[in-house]
């Protein structure tokens, strides 16, 4: 396993406190550390493995399923990183609050959403986890306090600073989690919400799933300095650059930044150095990436490698695997299935959601 490093700190450290205002970053110190190594037990081994190859299994379906023309619209596939979206997940607790990407599937399945409602919603039927609206890029669900993917890129930031402090306000013990790209991070969004959120001392994890590409651009084209971890540290927050394809490195480093932002410590930003396998999306003919990068990196794959890991300490057999692998597809069958039977929304609901004259007729069911 590949441990997290910590960033160089910046500066900022050694300025004198502001009058008035907690001295964050003082207390931030001893967060500052790359996190402790632990081994978890096979169980939860076993869980992390079954957790990364049912958002893969999911996938490879809805790419079936996209040729097939029963899914529409954008697609953006997670293949390759399932181990950042299983990893963190296994650091928060149902309290918590997620926001999400386009590149969402992954984050949706390990946060607890299921395979139906997502498909469901994949097929724009009114049994979707967003009623059919959303689609791919659109998945939400309030009550597992998932906020949502969004189309616009950093778009998810603001909005999960917004959650954090009114948690905050609440006097509630929660951490919100915000998953974003390094695409994102050139955003002004991400630095207007990673500034406030270290001066306000928000419970806010900032998640950056760091795959080398924004679309077709590449970071080395986009970032002057490509060390992410490092530029976060600046805003005066403990960063930690983690290999992304090793989902015990994910996990340990989110408990880590979870604990401390549940300490009181402020926001935290991950930098989980990752992959996508496949193209941007369904239409993007991936021509800006040499095919010997795209094996290099599936060589690192983070299923393979734990099923690897598993099988050398004789904590996984074939029997074991195939047991796995028939659970997963018989849940996404089941799934399919009940998005196939499902009813599209009425025509006469067109209307609803879109305006409303009190706020109890939105948040109607
Ligand atoms: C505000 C905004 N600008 C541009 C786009 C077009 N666009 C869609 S995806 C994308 C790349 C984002 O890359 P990144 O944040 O690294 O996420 P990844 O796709 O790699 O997961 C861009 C520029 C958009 N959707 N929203």
């Amino acid at each position: 396993m590949s441990a997290a490093r910590p960033t160089t700190r910046t500066g900022k450290d050694s300025a004198p406190p502001k009058p008035g205002r907690k001295t964050a970053t003082a207390e931030r110190k001893a967060d500052t550390g790359p996190p402790p190594v632990g081994r978890p037990d096979v169980r939860r081994r076993t869980d992390l493995l079954t957790a990364m190859l049912r958002i893969r299994r999911f996938e490879e379906r809805c790419v079936e399923l996209y040729s097939a023309a029963k899914i529409r619209g954008f697609v953006h596939l997670y293949i390759g990183e399932e181990a950042v979206a299983v990893g963190v997940n296994e650091a928060l607790t149902p309290e918590d609050a997620v926001v999400s990407t386009y590149r969402e599937h992954g984050h949706a399945l390990a946060r607890g959403l299921t395979a139906e409602a997502v498909m469901a919603e994949m097929y724009g039927k009114a049994t979707g986890c967003s009623g059919g609206r959303g689609g791919s890029m659109h998945l939400f669900d309030a009550s597992r306090r998932f906020y949502g993917g969004s189309a616009i890129v950093a778009g998810g930031l603001p909005l999960a600073a917004g959650l954090a402090l009114a948690d905050r306000m609440r006097g509630m013990p929660r951490v919100t989690c915000c998953f974003f790209g390094d695409g994102a991070f050139a955003e002004g969004e991400f630095h207007e919400t990673a500034n406030l959120a270290a001066l306000w001392n928000l419970p806010l994890l900032l998640v950056c799933e760091n795959n080398l590409y924004a679309m077709g651009t590449a970071l080395t084209r986009e970032h002057a300095q490509t060390d992410l971890a490092m530029r976060a540290a600046s805003y005066g927050m403990p960063a930690w650059a983690v290999d992304g394809m090793d989902v015990d490195a994910v996990e340990q480093s989110a408990r880590r930044a979870v604990e401390g932002i549940r300490a009181g410590t402020g926001p935290h930003f991950l930098e989980l150095r990752t992959y996508r396998f496949r193209a941007h999306s369904m239409y993007d003919p991936d021509r800006y990436r040499k095919k010997a990068e795209i094996e290099e990196w599936k060589s690192r794959d983070p299923i393979d490698r734990l099923t690897h890991l598993m099988r050398d300490n004789g904590e996984l057999d074939d029997s074991e695997l195939t047991r796995i692998e028939q659970r997963i597809t018989d849940e996404i069958d089941r799934a399919v299935d009940a998005a196939e039977q499902a009813p599209e929304e009425p025509v006469e609901d067109l209307l609803r959601h879109v305006t409303s004259t009190s706020a109890e007729e939105v948040s109607r069911p």
